[in-house]
């Protein structure tokens, strides 16, 4: 059930198809890497990236793609996060477990799916809870997790949010709030994010998005992770000169080829000699920031024994732009 509420997501993949070919009678593929930046993507230190204090909102009106920030986590709080979530694994408590991995706690959409199949009479009941759990899930975080991961963020986000507050976003009733962050562990050999962008899952999946689209501006919203876990090779972020258009779509969200445009016609991205991707290998602590939104991306397949871990979420504007606000 699970696997496939995170298949629909987009966030797992059938672990068979597409590992080296495409669907096109199985060419192989023949995806390039541009030898030059294709983005305003920046690589900066945490000092350098706090002399941009708007830089979220440069972000989502397109005067920025994104950033890399070496070094946002130390290694010692990164392990910390690891141990605990190594304990949660061993527990199984509450995973939501894909065939490549799983995630922690639950993201807002999967669970908003989930509760699509509940009888009517239960949907906000389980909402609810949801949200109240998730609640105490960042405010005990820093005792719970040892590193006040909730602080750390809230306060990079405020020292580059142009003044606005930071927070997550209430849930139904502004009951509760919306989770600050999940971990993601993808397994060797079979992990890897298909290509995706989030205005196409805010479009594909509405009802899952309806209540965060009432608080959030959730159009162009964007992604952050920080790399908890390197794998041994592969799971780079790959971005794709290739930015969504309303309308586009893919036949299934696992799809990691065809994108579907408008007027119905195909693009595929693994052959078509217009497209490029750049990229992008974070270390242990790094931070991703990005315009996650509309730039179609995938983080690649994972090879080697080690599990790629990265913990992180979206981020965009309240509505009054007042706020910044930040979930997973
Ligand atoms: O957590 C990650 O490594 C990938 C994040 C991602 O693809 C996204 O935020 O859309």
């Amino acid at each position: 059930m699970i696997t496939e509420i995170l298949k629909k997501l987009g966030l797992i993949k059938d672990s068979i198809s597409n590992k080296d070919t495409n669907n096109q009678n199985q060419l192989p593929i023949l995806e390039l890497e541009a030898e030059n930046s294709l983005f305003d993507f920046k690589e900066v230190t945490l000092e350098e990236i706090k002399q941009r204090p708007d830089a979220i909102h440069d972000m989502f009106t397109g005067k920025s793609d994104g950033f890399l920030i070496k070094n946002f986590m130390k290694h010692e709080d990164a392990d910390v996060l690891l141990s605990k979530l190594e304990t949660i694994r061993k527990n199984e408590e509450r995973l939501a477990i894909t065939d490549v991995g799983f995630t922690y706690p639950m993201v807002f959409a999967e669970y908003n799916n989930r509760i699509e199949t509940l009888p009517d009479d239960k949907k906000h009941e389980a909402a609810i809870e949801y949200y109240s759990e998730m609640e105490k899930f960042n405010h005990s975080f820093a005792d719970e997790y040892n590193v006040d991961a909730h602080k750390i963020i809230t306060d990079f986000f405020t020292s580059i949010g142009g003044g606005r507050t930071v927070e997550q976003p209430e849930g139904i009733d502004d009951i509760g709030r919306f989770p600050f962050v999940t971990y993601r562990y993808l397994i060797p050999d079979q992990g890897l994010m298909s290509i995706h962008c989030a205005n196409y899952f805010g479009t594909t999946f509405k009802k899952a998005y309806a209540h965060l689209n009432r608080k959030v501006i959730a159009k162009n919203q964007m992604s952050y992770f920080i790399m908890l876990q390197e794998p041994e090779e592969g799971g780079e972020l790959s971005l794709f000169n290739f930015r969504w258009q309303e309308g586009q779509t893919k036949v299934n969200p696992s799809e990691d080829n065809e994108i579907i445009q408008p007027d119905g016609s195909k693009t595929y991205v693994q052959t078509d000699p217009k497209i490029r991707k750049n990229k992008l290998k974070p270390k242990k602590g790094d931070m991703i920031l990005f315009q996650g939104g509309n730039i179609w991306h995938r983080v690649e397949r994972i090879k080697g024994k080690t599990p790629r871990i990265t913990f992180g979420g979206f981020l965009s504007l309240s509505h009054d732009n007042k706020k910044i606000y930040f979930w997973s």
